[in-house]
């Protein structure tokens, strides 16, 4: 995928919002100032979220303790991390080292 390709479909996810997104489209996640933005986010099942960091010197992670602590790898600023959600369901998430952050990702089916 071109740089300007990747580009235009950041945007659009970003004006999206929380809307729902397509099986084969990516949802993100902005990462900053200690806050998962949007918090809580809906998606189709089958979808991709990605998570950015987008904190100026702060680190995170993304780690989902219903799903025996699956855990994205520390993302530093700029990094970012993504998984697929395949089944319908509530997925809730924080923080490894902030567990005060939290947010909710919304499978439909
Ligand atoms: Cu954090």
């Amino acid at each position: 995928m071109s740089l300007r390709r990747r580009a235009l479909l950041l945007a659009a996810a970003l004006a999206a919002g929380a809307a729902a997104h397509g099986a084969d489209e990516a949802a993100t996640v902005s990462i900053r100032e200690m806050r998962f933005e949007p918090a809580a986010l809906t998606v189709k099942a089958g979808a991709t979220v990605r998570w950015v960091n987008d904190e100026k010197r702060t680190s995170h992670s993304v780690l989902f303790k219903g799903e025996g602590g699956l855990e994205s790898e520390r993302l530093f600023p700029g990094e970012q991390w993504q998984r697929r959600f395949d089944k319908p369901g509530r997925y809730a998430y924080i923080c490894g080292p902030h567990p005060e952050m939290s947010g909710v990702v919304e499978v439909l089916p």
